[in-house]
């Protein structure tokens, strides 16, 4: 499948990886927005999050708790930050495999 974060999670492609088990990673977006700008995708192949199906639901948590982890880790846990999936052409998703933004280490705005 020619999926960038497909070749992420498999080693084709080099990243910097933040956190890695063996149902998620993390690494370093490329294209920062801000000071801390890690990306968590799960290594199972799903579109975007309208693509989750109730067998995933496991997974899916597993993520959030691993999201907590690398807050944690990045050290944005206090005084917070942001978690951004973006879904579809509105939503300007680039990459067609599920991955969460996830943007701190500065005060955010709210702005569209
Ligand atoms: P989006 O939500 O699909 O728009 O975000 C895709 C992100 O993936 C975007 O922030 C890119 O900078 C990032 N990215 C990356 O980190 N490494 C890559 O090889 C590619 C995109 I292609």
């Amino acid at each position: 499948m020619d999926c960038i974060f497909c070749k992420i999670v498999n080693g084709e492609l080099p990243s910097k990886k933040v956190y890695e088990d063996d149902h998620v990673v993390a690494f370093h977006d490329i294209n920062p927005i801000a000071p801390v700008h890690v990306l968590m995708i799960p290594k199972k192949h799903i579109q975007s999050l309208m693509a989750i199906e109730p067998e995933d639901k496991e997974l899916i948590g597993h993520l959030h708790l691993a999201l907590q982890k690398v807050a944690e880790a990045m050290e944005v846990k206090d005084p917070g930050f942001r978690v951004i999936t973006n879904i579809g052409k509105h939503g300007q998703q680039t990459v067609f495999h599920l991955h969460y933004h996830l943007i701190g280490g500065k005060q955010l705005e709210w702005t569209m």
